[in-house]
């Protein structure tokens, strides 16, 4: 197994529209372990940072403003293979290509409000974990029913 640590954000379009508890819930009937929450508005520079790969992009100003227009739910959840898992459940980053079932795919139709941030590899999840989260806010626990998800 690899077990793995992602950071996602469920972003302020979906908080507006009430579907945080609708992909929290989803994440935890798939049988990830939820590792950190913050409940959040993310100030620009820190925001900057975190899509520091798309500076410059036509798209970047409009991005950064609509990422710290509102709270947002910062979280880390763990899983075999967590990073791949979770895209797999964000879908296509253009909701209107994004398979039904995908948390994009059934709630979103535009790129500029497509719902929801998930790490896209190792390296990046550790870096935006680290952004978001102190080492103290991340939770080392046991859950019974791993048993139950995990051979
Ligand atoms: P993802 O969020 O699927 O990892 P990304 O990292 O390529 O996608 O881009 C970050 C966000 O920027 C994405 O969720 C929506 C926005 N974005 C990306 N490409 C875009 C484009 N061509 N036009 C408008 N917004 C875009
Ligand atoms: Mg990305």
């Amino acid at each position: 197994m690899a077990m793995e640590r992602t950071y996602l954000m469920v972003k302020p379009d979906a908080v507006q529209r009430g579907l945080m508890g609708e992909i929290v819930s989803r994440l935890e009937r798939k049988g990830l372990k939820p590792v950190a929450m913050k409940f959040t508005t993310i100030p620009r520079e820190i925001c900057e940072n975190h899509y520091g790969e798309h500076k410059g992009k036509p798209f970047y100003p409009g991005l950064i403003d609509y990422i710290t227009c509102g709270p947002v739910l910062a979280m880390v959840w763990e899983g075999d293979n967590a990073i791949s898992v979770c895209r797999q459940m964000m879908g296509k980053t253009n909701p209107q290509e994004a398979a039904p079932g995908t948390i994009r795919g059934d709630y979103a139709v535009d790129m500029g409000r497509n719902m929801i941030h998930g790490s896209d590899s190792p390296e990046s999840a550790a870096r935006e974990i680290s952004i978001f989260f102190s080492p103290e806010e991340l939770m080392d626990y046991g859950r019974s029913i791993d048993a139950w998800v995990y051979e």
